[in-house]
């Protein structure tokens, strides 16, 4: 086989390239490890940026979305039994949020994908990358039926996530840095059927960690608690997760409706930065090559941002001019989106997970949600952050 761009990986990182790219004839071949169930089923983000919605619109993607996405103005802060709203769009001339998850954006993009009748290949094993450093690197892989495949490229796009095999090709040049921080903490997560007790997300600090309230539609809540990464799902039934929810999120004249957990688990939280994003012919985007802590809702619409840059530059590349300076370009210029978000993604889960430390933090903390939910020049900057700063 042979195509323009290679791209390793069908999660939103993967597919929104290739959607980009169809949309300029820009030939492309997506190879994916898991089958097509598992990556429709996988249960992740939940809240779209005002940029990410506006690129789906603008690739033709987002009819679904539009209907069935629910726009969100603002966020609430609760602590010390008191929430405090964050006028997102009345702080940001009229941008907002969406709450759609996922695996919606991933199914809407397969079927636009598949209907477009491009190639998209599920359960590919063994996949490697060939002579990067070159100008027709290779990607080899066994495919479904069992047979060895090489599709040869001009370009590969590393798409595969945190846990890919396209970084650590990158790195085995030898020049890549490792940005890295762990935290003492992780996210127990459940999707519930119950209609949301709240209209609104709610990010709650509160002296045993921090609690969040989210949905995904008018009858699905998904709710998060901070939780020591190594504990074990299995210490967490139903009963000891609503219990700790009521507790952490309580407030006069509120409550939280209770339902069938359908979905849960742990996941730890750490923010990662590699660089550079690139080695000759292979460029990382999305959680191939950082992760953010999901307190800022920002690592799909991270993703999403790369495979804008990266699509741009291969328009120029594959052009009249083969114009490779967006090429050369692209990971600074991602990594400086890349680095904002990670501030803002760090203030964010300081700001509101029990931390180890001693009242020390828990005062700072205080004083910051206080200032925050007190001072419209603060509420603004985290307001123009969470609904994404414009491209
Ligand atoms: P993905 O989604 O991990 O997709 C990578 C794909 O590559 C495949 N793959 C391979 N394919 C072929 N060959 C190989 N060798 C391969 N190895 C792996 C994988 O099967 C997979 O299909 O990365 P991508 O596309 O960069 O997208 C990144 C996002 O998934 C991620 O940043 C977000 O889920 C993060 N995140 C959130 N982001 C937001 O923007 N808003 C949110 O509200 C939000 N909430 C969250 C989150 C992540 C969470 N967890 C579970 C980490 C909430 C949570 C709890
Ligand atoms: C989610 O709905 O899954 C979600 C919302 C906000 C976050 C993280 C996750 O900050």
């Amino acid at each position: 086989m042979r195509t323009q761009v290679g791209i390793i990986g069908a999660g939103p990182a993967g597919l929104v390239l290739g959607r980009l790219l169809e949309l300029q004839g820009i030939d492309s071949v997506i190879l994916e490890a898991r089958d097509r169930e598992y990556v429709q089923h996988r249960v992740r983000a939940g809240v779209l940026e005002q940029n990410t919605v506006d690129l789906l619109r603008g690739a033709g993607v987002a009819e679904r979305l539009d209907r069935e996405g629910i726009v969100h103005h603002g966020i609430e802060l609760r602590f010390d039994g008191q929430g405090h709203r964050i006028a997102m769009s009345d702080l940001t001339g009229g941008r907002a949020i969406w709450i759609y998850g996922q695996q919606e954006v991933v199914k809407d993009l397969i079927a636009a994908r598949v209907a477009s009748g491009l190639p998209l290949e599920f359960e590919c094993r063994d996949v490697g990358v060939h002579d990067v450093d070159g100008d027709r690197p290779r990607i080899t892989y066994t495919s479904v039926d069992g047979t060895a495949q090489e599709v040869e490229c001009d370009v590969i796009a590393g798409c595969d996530g945190f846990h890919g095999i396209c970084r650590p090709a990158v790195a085995e040049a030898g020049e890549m840095v490792v940005a890295e921080r762990e935290y003492p903490f992780g996210w127990l997560g459940i999707l519930a059927d119950v209609a949301p007790s709240t209209d609104e997300l709610i990010y709650a600090y509160h002296d045993r960690g921090f609690a969040m309230h989210s949905l995904r539609s008018p009858t699905v809540s998904r709710l998060y608690l901070q939780v020591d990464p190594s504990d074990h799902i299995d210490n967490w039934p139903d009963d000891r997760i609503w219990q700790e929810l009521h507790t952490r999120f309580e407030a006069p004249g509120w409550s939280l409706t209770e339902g069938p957990i359908v979905e849960k688990g742990i996941t730890p939280m750490r923010s990662f930065v590699a660089a550079p994003m690139r080695r000759g012919r292979l460029f990382l985007a999305g959680d191939a090559a950082h992760i953010v802590p999901p307190t800022g809702a920002k690592g799909l619409n991270l993703a999403v941002n790369d495979v804008r840059v990266l699509a741009d530059a291969l328009v120029a590349f594959f052009g009249a001019s083969r114009s490779e300076t967006g090429l050369d370009a692209y990971s600074d210029t991602c990594l400086r989106r890349v680095w904002r978000v990670q501030d803002f993604s760090t203030s964010m889960t300081t700001l509101l997970h029990r931390l180890d430390g001693d009242d020390f933090d828990a005062g700072l903390q205080r004083a910051r949600l206080r200032y925050v939910t007190s001072s419209e020049a603060a509420a603004r900057s985290l307001a123009e952050n969470y609904v994404g700063l414009p491209t």
